[in-house]
């Protein structure tokens, strides 16, 4: 059999969709929790479903289970024999089932401890908890663990009142005690029950001893819920923050979509083993530690901004993804682009202006458009999958959030709520599709979004290229749009999409700075033949272009001068948009546009362009930085920057920072690791000695020592200035001088005395990273003394040397795995080691010898059967071998046949597996 054949082996289609013949509506399920023998009792009320359309033929009845003990099972209370079902590995098959609705009584066992997939039911420090997306419920008990079974849930918690104090499940809770008659121990109960029908991916439980902060929140129709967030007792200092932005969270789905809170109780729970970052649970979100608890202390602003985003994530999942959900896992972007595009908003309201998004074009280049490049590459709404937790990617959140926001531009605000609006009430408590929402808007605006769609349906990231024209005579300009989608891995022809384009014509021979695009001469633009102009209810749609075929193009009337055009203004849609501007007219930018993406783009350009001319010669080391004249103008446009008065702070803390490797890895056609890695660097380095001055002039102007504020001008204020002391750092790295001792000490002063961890780690983490520094394993030592009793700041300390891109990496990442803080049970810690050396380490992990491959290769072989979920996010850096040189190519080839050969490889492994090697 051939890969591609193995490939397609098992896999599920989503042309074969079909509802289920049977619906189970209502159920009833008793734990009694013990780590190796939990008890599992459910009543279930099944009926036929009416949406599956051969309900005349009499069907088996299916339901999933997976590493269960089937201890009971009786139908309308009569106990079925052995000959009346069918047990398999992963079914339970009742072969005449009544047709009728009936009672089917389950009874099983579990063993929660031994679960270290972390799915299901499992034990996180002692502490019972669940994680049921997307088919973990099987794990629990026999049920129909799909999407579109919605069902009302009432669940009664049994547990040592010692042990486990607290229980929690979805909804409200409506009874609780002590449990009379159990024989050994003291134990007591907890009843939950959630109104509202949900997938039983939504289902969850918590047994613990926890400690909890609780709050209220007051919705619009005045009704008061009661917040609370359940954490170990030793972390009930750090949930301020998540309690406040969870209730902006609130506050803000009220406002911009008129969403308010169902129950009467919103519950988080952190819990320190978890797979990703968080779950929405109905009532009940659980959440990784990582993405909940955040003091000054321990905290670094990054790790805010992500619980802030996260928490409004996962609260805005109880419309989009709750109440609404999926009808099968194929429409997985329905609820997270939604909700990505929600929580991206959120976190932008409550940011300095205009970086958030900034920040997120970053994280889409770097990652999607590399996943789009890549063998794993799929479309938002993909066609088939072997093991559908490969498809949380990047891919189904951020491209998919891309497609929301570009129906947002398209729009207008107006427009698009009404959408959403009619969206969230349409297909409430129902399971629905991608088809349904673009339905919704479309019909809500009058706006047809079908030729859109294809944005769902086609893998690959377009290219617009742009050129212009211009007529001194007439008066007119001309802007050509070409566009075209590479192929990818999996899919070879593509069509053309529609793609908005947000336009503005930048004066740059005057003076004037843009702030609006120029909507009189796009109005007479309309007109033309190509232009694809909207229904003008909206007034914030007159900028934007909707290049629809394979080539378009406009001309502007009663322009007087030759403009610079200002293209995919705020990032308006996901693709490499190419003209050849001159590089004095992206050095304007800064002076004549005011969309603050566009000026970050602009020097991004500049940026990559200047890379591009260093990656291009033989011996970059042989070059002379202070006589380049491509050098010379990129840091003098770094300088103008510095100087320039108007830039707010985030705004040149994102200016100042250079394309990472990963990015510039994108633009090449080959990729030689050495080669970025130094012209990267000399760049940096050349940044850092002309413009050291200003450096540390702005360093000593911005570090000042008040008390740590989480607000949009401190965190701005941090961001430039630990920028300022990266390029000092850089200058530290390779210069033994006055200044370099200087700018040492000053680093480890911020580091010994910084009164929050975001100036803390980046001391840190710079002096772990250089050279230069003297007493560096003392330095790493007394850190790890400092913070050993905190897991989340030890992930960092973790990282902070599994990303030093020294020629000991290797031995580095040895070394770490067999730290006594060190954990293989602890995704946070596999990542912070293994994740963050394959992704962010590129000397380490593509080094010449291989051995890079072979450590990555020998724990994904680790963790295959323990914790396959984790051990497939490890393959995809292994697939990314393409545009590498032959003896890489075959290294990494070679790491991945080894891990075929494994017996009991996972589905999730094997799938990822195989898709690398495909040719
Ligand atoms: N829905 C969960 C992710 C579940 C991942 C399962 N492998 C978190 C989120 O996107 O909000
Ligand atoms: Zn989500």
């Amino acid at each position: 059999m051939n890969e591609q054949s193995i490939q397609s082996k098992n896999a599920i289609e989503l042309k074969n969709y079909q509802p289920h013949p049977y619906e189970i509506s209502n159920t009833n399920l008793t734990f009694t929790l013990e780590p190796k023998t939990t008890h599992v009792h459910a009543i279930h009320t099944v009926h036929k479903n009416e949406k599956y359309e051969h309900n005349e033929i009499k069907k088996p009845f299916e339901l999933d289970g997976v590493n269960i003990q089937l201890d009971y099972i009786a139908i309308n209370n009569k106990h079925l024999t052995p000959d009346e079902y069918i047990l398999t590995d992963k079914k339970l098959i009742i072969s005449s089932p009544p047709q009728t609705t009936f009672t089917l009584e389950i009874k099983n066992t579990i063993n929660p401890e031994e679960n270290s997939s972390l799915e299901g039911l499992y034990i996180s420090n002692g502490m019972f908890c669940t994680q049921c997306e997307a088919e973990g419920f099987r794990k629990i008990t026999y049920f129909i663990d799909r999407p579109d079974n919605m069902c009302i849930f009432t669940t009664t918690l049994k547990a040592s009142k010692k042990l486990y104090p607290t229980l929690l499940s979805n909804g409200n809770l409506i009874d609780s005690g002590s449990v009379e008659n159990e024989a050994s121990q003291a134990y007591h109960f907890a009843t939950w029950h959630d109104p509202f029908k949900k997938p039983c991916y939504l289902f969850a439980l918590i047994g613990g001893n926890l400690t909890k902060k609780t709050d209220t929140f007051t919705t619009m129709s005045k009704r008061d819920i009661l917040l609370e967030i359940y954490v170990e007792p030793h972390d009930i200092d750090k949930i301020d923050h998540a309690m406040w932005s969870l209730k902006e969270s609130m506050a803000w789905d009220e406002k911009n979509y008129g969403l308010e809170y169902d129950l009467d109780r919103f519950m988080i729970v952190a819990v320190s083993h978890f797979n990703m970052g968080a779950m929405e649970n109905k009532g009940l979100n659980i959440f990784n530690t990582s993405c909940v608890l955040a003091n000054p202390e321990t905290a670094t602003d990054d790790r805010f901004e992500r619980v802030a985003s996260v928490v409004a994530h996962e609260y805005f999942h109880n419309y989009s993804g709750n109440r609404i959900t999926c009808r099968d896992w194929f429409q997985l972007s329905l609820k997270e682009g939604l909700t990505v595009f929600r929580d991206q908003c959120f976190t932008n309201d409550i940011s300095a202006p205009d970086i958030k998004r900034i920040d997120d074009v970053m994280f889409l280049r770097a990652h999607q458009f590399a996943e789009d490049a890549s063998p794993t590459a799929h479309p938002v709404l993909p066609k088939s999958y072997i093991q559908i937790n490969n498809f949380y990617t990047l891919t189904i959140y951020e491209k998919g959030a891309e497609i929301i926001r570009m129906m947002h531009t398209i729009l207008g605000d107006t427009l698009y709520r009404k959408g959403t609006d009619l969206y969230f009430k349409r297909h409430d408590g129902q399971a629905v599709t991608i088809d349904d929402f673009v339905q919704c808007m479309s019909e809500a605006s009058g706006y047809d979004f079908t030729s859109f769609k294809t944005w769902y349906d086609q893998s690959g990231t377009p290219v617009v290229q742009v050129t212009d024209e211009y007529n001194s005579k007439t008066n007119e300009y001309t802007l050509h749009f070409k566009q075209f989608t590479p192929e990818t891995a999996d899919q070879k022809s593509k069509k053309s999409l529609d793609i908005p384009i947000n336009i503005a014509l930048l004066k740059t021979d005057e003076t004037v700075k843009i702030s609006k695009a120029i909507k009189t001469q796009q109005e007479e633009a309309a007109a033309a033949s190509h232009f694809h102009t909207l229904n003008h209810q909206t007034n914030t749609t007159e900028d934007i272009f909707i290049l629809k075929e394979k080539e378009a193009t406009i001309t502007y009337n009663n322009i007087t001068s030759h403009p610079t055009p200002s293209l995919l203004r705020n990032f308006s849609a996901p693709v490499n948009i190419e003209f050849n501007y001159t590089n004095k007219q992206l050095a304007s930018f800064i002076t004549h546009e005011s969309d603050a993406f566009n000026i970050y783009e602009a020097i991004n350009r500049l940026a990559k362009r200047t890379f591009y001319e260093l990656y291009k010669k033989n011996d970059i080391l042989k070059i002379q930085v202070s006589s380049n004249s491509t050098i010379k103008l990129w840091t003098e446009t770094i300088q103008n920057v510095l100087n320039n008065n108007t830039l707010s702070n985030a705004l040149k803390a994102r200016l100042l920072s250079f394309p990472s490797e990963q990015e510039l890895h994108l633009t090449t056609d080959i990729i030689d690791i050495e080669k970025v890695y130094n012209a990267r660097k000399l760049i940096i380095q050349a940044t850092a000695n002309t413009c050291l001055t200003k450096f540390l002039e702005l360093y000593k102007h911005l570090n000042t020592t008040e008390q740590y504020k989480y607000t949009p001008s401190e965190v701005s204020r941090r961001a430039l200035k630990n920028k300022c002391l990266h390029y000092l750092m850089e200058y530290a790295n390779h210069h033994i001088d006055t200044k370099s001792t200087l700018i040492l000490s000053l680093c480890v002063n911020q580091l010994q005395t910084a009164n929050n961890m975001t100036d803390e780690l980046s001391a840190f983490e710079l002096l772990v990273h250089n050279k230069n520094t003297a007493n560096k394993s003392q330095i790493i030592e007394t850190f790890y003394e400092r913070w050993k009793h905190e897991d989340l700041v030890l992930d960092s300390w973790f990282k902070v040397q599994a990303t030093a891109n020294t020629i000991d990496s290797i031995d580095t990442i040895s070394s770490l795995l067999k730290h006594q803080a060190f954990d293989f049970k602890s995704p946070n810690k596999v990542r912070s080691v293994i994740g963050s050396f394959t992704t962010l380490n590129n000397q380490g992990f593509h080094s010449s010898c291989g051995k890079g491959y072979t450590i990555t290769r020998d724990i994904i072989k680790q963790l295959n059967q323990s914790n396959p979920q984790i051990a497939a996010r490890l393959v995809i850096p292994l697939t990314r071998w393409r545009k590498l040189d032959k003896q890489r190519q075959q290294l990494m080839r070679d790491a991945l046949q080894n891990i075929l050969k494994l017996d009991n490889l996972s589905p999730d492994v094997y799938e990822q597996v195989s898709k690398g090697l495909n040719d």
